[in-house]
C-alpha cells in the first residue's frame, strides 16, 4: 500500500513538471562530461547513477557497467569481478585506501567495508596500468568519498521496497574556505528476498539438507548494518589540502545462502590521512602523502542451519576472523622536458588471522588463516611525454619486494616466503582527428599469492605454500568517438598469465596450483541523445578464459551480457526503461564442477522527479518477475553449499532524498 501511495506522488510529481520541460537536462551534461573525462580503459560511476537505482551494495550499483560482474552469495555484500578476475587479482580502494575482508570464503568482500551513501563517484581503470599500487593486475576499483560543501548543508535519503528493505543515510557539513568538516550516518536493513519463482532465497535447500535453514530463520532478516563516518578537510594554502577520515561499519546478521555459515558480525574501522600539495613551484607539480589503517573483525557459524541442531554447542562450525591493513604512500609530479615525470614509493602491511572451530574436532581451536602478515614496498617511475599529431605517449615501471610469514604454527612445509616483482607499461593515446580517440597498451602487472592461497588449512581447502606471483601481460586496444550529443566506445583486450592462481581438486580437498592461463573479452558502451529529450543507453562486455595448462575453459567466466536502456529526461524529471540480457555459457571447468548456464534477460522500469532540494525516485526492477541465475553464482568455493543463490524477482523501491 505505502508503495502504491509513493506511486501516485510519484506520478503526479511528473505530470507537473511536464508542463515545465524544455531546458537541457543533468543527462545531457553528463554525457558530456562521461565523453570528455572517461577513456576507453577507465569507467566512472556517478553519484546519480547509483542513486536512482534499488542497489543495495556496490557490486549491484557497478554491475549495470560494461566489463563488471558480481558473484551473488546472498542478498547482499556481492563480490565485484571486472573482466573475469577476482579476488586479489583486482584492488578494491575507498580514497585510496587498501581494503581486504577476514573471511576465508569473502563474505565481507572489500567493496562491503563501506556504505555508498559515503561516495561520490565510484572509478574503474581495466587493467594493470596503475603503476602507484601493488597488485590489481586485472585493474582497479577505487571509490571516491564526498566532501563537504561550502557553508552549511546536508542530505537525507530514504528508500523502501520489496522484502522490507530500508536504506536510509544522512549526512551534514560544514564548509569554510580554511576547513571543512562533514558527519554521515547510513542504516540499512532487509527482510530474506524472493526470486521469480515465489521462493525466498532461504528456502533453497532440500528438506534433508544439513545446511537448510531452521523454521525461525527462514523468515529472518538479511542482514542489517549502521555506518557512521566523519571526515575533517585542512586548506592551509590555495594549493594545498589535508583530510582526514574516520569510518566506522557494524554489519549485523548478514545471510549467505550461498554458503555453508552466516554472518554473525562484520564490525570496521578505516582510518584515512592524506595531504596533497599542488603545483609547489614551476617544477614540482604535485606532491602527495597518505597514511591509512583498517581493520575488520569477522564472526561466522551455523547456527541459523539445521546443521547446528543437537550439537553441544550453538553451533557445529564457526570461524573467527579478523584482518588489519595499514599503509602509507607519497607521490609526486615534476614537469621535465617536454612532459611529467611521476615517481613514488608506497608500503603496506596486512595481517590476516582466522580460527575455524567444529564439533568434529571437540571444538578446538585450528588455525584455518595462521596469523599471517604480508609486508610489501614498492618504487615506481612513469613518464608523460606529448608528442606530434595528436600523440601522447606514457609509461612506467614498478619494483615490489614482499614478504610473507604465518605468525602460528602451520601444517605445512614452509610458513613464509618472500618475492620480488617488476611490472610496467606503455600505453598510446593517439587524437587521430576531430572526437576520436585511439588507445594501444601493453601492461604487465604482478601479485603475490595471498595468506589463504598459501596457508590455508580447512578440510575443504588446503594452500600450497609454493605458489609463484601471478603475473599478467596485457595487450589493450580502443577507440572512442565523442561528438556533442553522445560518445560511444570499444575495447578489446588480451591478458596473457603466468602462474595464474587457479583451485584444482586434490583427493577431498581443493587446493591452489600455478597455470599458465588466458583471458580475452570486449566491450562496448555508449550514451546518446536523441530528439525530443530521449536518450539512449547501450552497454554490451564478453570474457572469455581458457586454462593453457590443462586445456580446458577457466572457471567463472562471464557470458555476452548487455543493457540497453531508453531514457525521456527532462529538466525536472525522466522515465528509464531497461532491458538487461545475458547469454548462456557452456564454456565450464567440470573438473570444479561447474556448469553452464542458461541465458536471462529482464527488464527494469524507473522515474524520478526534482522539486528544488526534494527528489524522488522509483521503480521496478525484474518487472516480469524472471525467475534467473547470474552465470557467477556457480559452485567454484569448496566453502560453498552447492545450491546456486537466484537473483531478485519483482521487486519495488522508492527513494526520497532531500538535500540542503
Ligand atoms: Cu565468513
Amino acid at each position: 500500500m505505502r508503495i502504491a501511495r509513493y506511486g501516485f506522488g510519484l506520478s503526479l510529481c511528473a505530470v507537473f513538471f511536464s508542463a515545465q520541460a524544455g531546458a537541457e537536462s543533468m543527462q545531457m551534461e553528463e554525457i558530456t562530461v562521461k565523453g570528455a573525462t572517461a577513456t576507453t580503459q577507465t569507467e566512472i560511476l556517478t553519484g546519480r547513477e547509483v542513486r536512482e537505482s534499488p542497489a543495495r551494495d556496490i557490486g549491484e550499483a557497478l554491475k549495470q557497467m560494461e566489463g563488471i560482474d558480481i558473484v551473488r552469495k546472498g542478498a547482499i555484500a556481492n563480490d565485484v569481478v571486472l573482466r573475469g578476475q577476482q579476488k586479489d587479482n583486482i584492488n578494491v580502494f575507498l580514497d585510496g585506501m587498501r581494503l581486504h575482508g577476514a573471511c576465508p570464503s569473502r563474505m565481507d568482500s572489500p567493496a562491503f567495508h563501506f556504505d555508498f551513501a559515503q561516495v561520490e563517484e565510484i572509478s574503474i581503470v581495466k587493467g594493470p596500468y596503475d603503476l602507484t599500487s601493488p597488485g590489481g593486475i586485472g585493474g582497479e576499483i577505487n571509490a571516491v568519498s564526498k566532501k563537504a560543501g561550502s557553508g552549511v548543508g546536508g542530505d537525507l535519503s530514504l528508500t523502501a521496497g520489496s522484502y522490507d528493505m530500508v536504506n536510509a543515510s544522512a549526512s551534514t557539513w560544514y564548509g569554510a574556505p580554511a576547513y571543512d568538516a562533514l558527519l554521515g550516518y547510513a542504516y540499512k536493513y532487509s527482510g530474506v528476498p524472493e526470486s521469480g519463482d515465489g521462493r525466498r532465497i532461504t528456502e533453497l535447500y532440500p528438506s534433508t539438507s544439513p545446511n537448510r535453514y531452521q523454521p525461525s530463520a527462514i523468515d529472518s532478516r538479511a542482514y542489517e548494518i549502521n555506518t557512521g563516518w566523519a571526515k575533517v578537510g585542512v586548506n592551509p594554502g590555495a594549493n594545498a589540502r589535508g583530510e582526514m577520515s574516520y569510518t566506522f561499519q557494524d554489519a549485523e546478521h548478514i545471510l549467505y545462502p550461498y554458503l555453508l555459515m552466516d554472518a554473525d558480525y562484520d564490525r570496521t574501522h578505516q582510518l584515512n590521512w592524506n595531504y596533497r600539495l599542488q603545483n609547489v613551484s614551476e617544477t614540482l607539480r604535485d606532491l602527495k602523502f597518505q597514511v591509512y589503517w583498517d581493520q575488520v573483525r569477522h564472526l561466522m557459524d551455523d547456527k541459523l542451519r539445521a546443521s547446528a541442531l543437537g550439537r553441544p554447542r550453538y553451533y557445529s562450525m564457526q570461524t573467527d576472523a579478523e584482518t588489519m591493513v595499514y599503509g602509507a604512500k607519497v607521490t609526486g609530479a615534476l614537469a621535465m622536458g617536454p612532459g611529467t615525470l611521476t615517481a613514488g614509493a608506497d608500503y603496506y602491511n596486512r595481517n590476516w588471522d582466522a580460527v575455524n572451530r567444529t564439533v568434529g574436532s571437540g571444538y578446538q581451536d585450528v588455525a584455518m588463516i595462521p596469523d599471517v602478515t604480508t609486508d610489501n614496498v614498492g618504487f615506481h617511475a612513469g613518464y608523460q611525454l606529448p608528442l606530434a599529431g595528436g600523440l601522447a605517449l606514457k609509461g612506467g615501471a614498478r619494483a615490489d619486494l614482499t614478504w610473507i610469514d604465518a605468525g602460528k604454527p602451520t601444517n605445512k612445509s614452509d610458513s613464509a616466503t618472500s618475492f620480488g616483482t617488476v611490472s610496467g607499461n606503455i600505453q598510446l593515446v593517439w587524437d587521430a582527428s576531430e572526437g576520436v580517440e585511439l588507445f594501444a597498451g601493453i601492461g604487465s602487472g604482478t601479485r603475490p599469492p595471498d595468506a589463504q592461497e598459501l596457508y590455508i588449512n580447512s578440510p575443504r581447502q588446503q594452500g600450497n605454500p609454493f605458489l609463484d606471483p601471478t603475473r599478467n601481460t596485457e595487450v589493450d586496444l580502443g577507440v572512442k568517438y565523442t561528438a556533442e550529443r553522445f560518445f560511444v566506445k570499444a575495447s578489446i583486450f588480451n591478458s596473457f598469465f603466468d602462474d595464474y592462481v587457479n583451485q584444482v581438486p586434490t583427493g577431498t580437498t581443493r587446493s591452489f596450483a600455478n597455470i599458465d592461463a588466458n583471458i580475452w573479452g570486449a566491450e562496448l558502451g555508449s550514451q546518446i541523445a536523441l530528439p525530443l529529450n530521449l536518450y539512449l543507453k547501450g552497454a554490451l562486455s564478453y570474457t572469455e578464459g581458457r586454462n593453457e595448462t590443462d586445456h580446458r575453459p577457466l572457471s567463472e567466466m562471464s557470458p555476452l551480457k548487455g543493457t540497453l536502456a531508453l531514457r525521456y529526461d527532462v529538466d525536472d524529471w525522466f522515465v528509464e526503461v531497461a532491458e538487461n540480457a545475458a547469454g548462456k555459457r557452456d564454456e565450464v571447468d567440470a573438473t570444479l564442477n561447474e556448469l553452464p548456464s542458461a541465458g536471462w534477460m529482464t527488464t527494469d522500469v524507473k522515474a524520478g522527479c526534482h522539486y528544488g532540494p526534494f527528489s524522488l525516485y522509483g521503480g521496478v526492477y525484474n518487472l516480469l518477475d524472471k525467475f534467473y541465475y547470474t552465470h557467477l553464482s556457480f559452485l567454484r568455493d569448496p566453502f560453498a553449499s552447492g545450491v546456486k543463490v537466484p537473483e531478485n524477482g519483482r521487486n519495488v523501491y522508492v527513494t526520497a532524498a532531500y538535500r540542503f
